[in-house]
């Protein structure tokens, strides 16, 4: 670029003398021009190009300028907005606590609606202009996969439409993984199949740490994980159901609750027909005094019935609280979750795992901005 310019300065301190109209006039013939005329005209030719590069190499700088500051402003501002959304989850997360403590379980037996709707699997808004919402889900509401014996398990893949062999590979891999030995089962799996992966790890042979682990195990896919196959079909009377759903590792029961399980739960547990299942829990809502035999009787069965065996009734004693902050004005939202378990005495409470950026927040966030 300094070589341009000192050509163009060059050009200009040079001094040329211009042609003059007369000039022209008197050598009109169709000759060719004079070689003093030519140089000129090119020498100005490249003065104006010197220039116009100039423009552009000015334009660049200044545009390149311009999108970098604003690209920092823009993120600085998302940055705020984060930070902002953090916190205002964070709120949400002590004021669903609050609304959990409020009810929990001093009270056992006291079947109060208001504990009822906390658990109705939806999002409860914060005060107006708070820009928070929470959502409470009991753990004993689902089921327990470090619990849990191989014959339900089979049953509840079965109910879940998920055929052989995979389902033998996934219920043997599964105990494979929770066993504390290296013996693995027809279809199961050990450390020596996982050693053998192209990114090899041992098999945990304990208890599920979180129902993430699950992805470990052979057999499950992250479609079957977040049942969010493409292209699959739900099987009749069922649905596409993902793992994660289901499963959990800090329900305090073996049983289930039934006072607070989801339909995709009391599908797969009992195989009753899914919508069947939606049905019950829409019912379950609108029932004010809520007790076990009414449960039943709503889900069709009376006590005798075996696959009502698998549930219990109970206040939700340990909860996963899911806070969500978003700032007004800003499309930015955070998410954090917790899992409380109640306990007695001055503590009142226990934070047995703590998610500081949820990951479903971003998820979520993008699938609405479509
Ligand atoms: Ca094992």
């Amino acid at each position: 670029m300094r070589l341009e310019l000192k050509i163009l300065l060059r050009a200009i301190l040079r001094r040329e003398p211009r042609p003059q109209p007369g000039d022209l006039a008197q050598d009109s013939a169709p000759q060719a021009f004079p070689r003093g005329t030519i140089g000129l005209a090119n020498q100005r030719g490249v003065a104006l190009l010197v220039v116009l590069w100039i423009f552009i190499f000015l334009f660049v700088v200044a545009f390149d300028f311009s999108a970098s500051v604003r690209d920092e402003a823009s993120a600085a501002h998302r940055y705020g907005d984060e930070t902002q959304g953090y916190y205002l989850a964070l709120a949400g997360f002590e004021r669903a606590l609050f609304n959990f403590l409020q009810q929990a379980p001093s009270g056992r037996g006291q079947q109060s609606q208001a504990l009822a709707d906390l658990f109705a699997d939806t999002w409860t808004d914060g005060p107006a202009g708070s820009g928070y919402r929470f959502r409470l889900v009991d753990e004993g509401g689902k089921i327990n996969i470090n619990r849990i014996d191989e014959t339900k398990l089979r049953s509840i893949f079965t109910n879940l439409g998920i055929e052989e062999p995979l389902r033998t590979i996934l219920v043997d891999s599964i105990m494979d993984w929770r066993d504390p030995d290296d013996l693995h089962r027809i279809n199961g799996a050990e450390s020596d199949y996982y050693q053998s992966l192209p990114t090899s790890y041992s098999a945990k042979n304990g208890p599920f740490d979180t129902v993430e682990d699950l992805l470990w195990v052979r057999g499950v896919t992250t479609a079957l994980f977040y049942g969010v196959s493409e292209g699959a079909t739900a099987p009749e009377g069922g649905a596409i159901v993902g793992l994660k759903q289901l499963f959990t590792v800090d329900s305090p029961n073996d049983r289930v609750n039934l006072r607070t399980a989801s339909a995709e739960v009391i599908h797969a547990l009992t195989g009753i027909d899914m919508k069947k299942c939606q049905q019950f829990v829409e019912e379950r809502k609108k029932l004010s005094d809520k007790s076990l035999p009414d449960l039943l009787a709503l889900l069709g069965g009376g006590t005798g019935d075996p696959r009502l065996q698998n549930f219990v009734f109970t206040n939700p004693s340990v909860v996963s609280v899911e806070a969500e902050g978003q700032p007004a004005e800003s499309r930015v939202r955070r998410r954090v979750r917790g899992v409380v378990r109640a306990a007695g005495g001055q503590a009142r409470f226990e934070i047995v795992r703590w998610i500081d950026r949820d990951n479903q927040a971003s998820g979520a966030t993008s699938g609405e901005n479509k």
